[in-house]
């Protein structure tokens, strides 16, 4: 297939870049972080999103190359950061990873690529979905706990669409639980129950808690109510490219 060549050739040739969406402290709305995500400009069909090219490359094996290319840009943005905002530049940066690039080589992965850019290890954040670490739990723990023991954080995304035990989601090293953006939209439909449900959840074993997709201020007012800890959606910054975000956060130092 035609595409999957040139995803390959985007990928090898630096043609996938990296949008970046703040994340903030709900109590205080101050930036905290980032998420990284993928973004692909094809020469002659322009932009063609992740929900796309994603699941192209699971098919066709690119997927880790794919990963390391995202995970390498990201590091490099951090760096950068520091070296042009300092204090003000994001502390986290979430890195979306694949279910598939969930095995023993992620950990390494993510050792050689951090300490290539001498970025701290805490300021990386893996984010791996719900199903892709309820597929195989006893893996997922083992490659957990060895991004624990380096110093990166896990979050679980997409939280409460999958079909996960909370019993495993108990015994796994997570730091935090995305709320998938279904669940916030609900708030503004009266339904504040699964998203004030997830919250308590992540409240109770200790963890913090991103609402995804807040596009409204009634939307960060009744998450701020629930205990969410922070926000991310386009009502606080859309994604955008590094030079963006770079302001962004300058402006907010
Ligand atoms: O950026 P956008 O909202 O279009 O992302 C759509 C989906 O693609 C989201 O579920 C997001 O998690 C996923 N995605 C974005 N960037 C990456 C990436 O670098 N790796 C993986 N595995 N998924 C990504
Ligand atoms: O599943 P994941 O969290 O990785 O999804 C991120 C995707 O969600 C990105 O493609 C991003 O563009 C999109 N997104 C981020 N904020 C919002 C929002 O407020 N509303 C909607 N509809 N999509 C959002
Ligand atoms: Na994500």
């Amino acid at each position: 297939l035609r595409l999957v060549a040139d995803l390959r050739a985007a990928i090898d040739a630096g043609g996938l870049t990296v949008a970046y969406q703040p994340v903030v402290e709900t109590a205080t709305m101050r930036p905290v972080g980032v998420e990284a995500l993928a973004r692909w400009h094809h020469p002659g069909r322009g932009w063609i999103g992740p929900d796309v090219f994603v699941p192209l490359a699971e098919e066709s094996g690119l997927v880790d190359a794919l990963g390391a290319a995202v995970l390498e840009q990201a590091c490099a943005q951090v760096a950068a950061w520091d070296a042009e905002l300092g204090l003000g530049a994001p502390r986290v940066v979430h890195v979306n990873v694949s279910a598939l690039q969930l095995d023993e080589h992620l950990p390494s992965l993510v050792a050689d690529t951090v300490a290539r850019y001498g970025v701290g290890f805490e300021r990386i954040c893996v984010e791996l979905t719900e199903s892709a670490l309820m597929r195989d739990p006893d893996l997922a723990l083992l490659v957990l706990h060895r991004l624990r023991d380096l110093g990166t954080s896990v979050a679980v995304d997409d939280f409460g669409t999958g079909y996960s035990s909370l019993a495993h989601l108990r015994r796994l090293p997570v730091d935090c639980l995305k709320i998938d953006r279904s669940f916030v939209a609900e708030l503004s439909e009266g339904h504040p129950e699964i998203t004030g449900a997830v919250v308590a959840l992540a409240t109770g074993l200790g963890l913090s808690s991103v609402a995804e997709g807040v596009e409204t201020v009634d939307q960060a007012r009744a998450l701020a109510e629930l205990g969410a800890t922070h926000l991310q959606g386009y009502g606080i910054a859309r994604p955008m490219d590094a030079a963006a975000a770079t302001a962004w956060f300058a402006e907010r130092a």
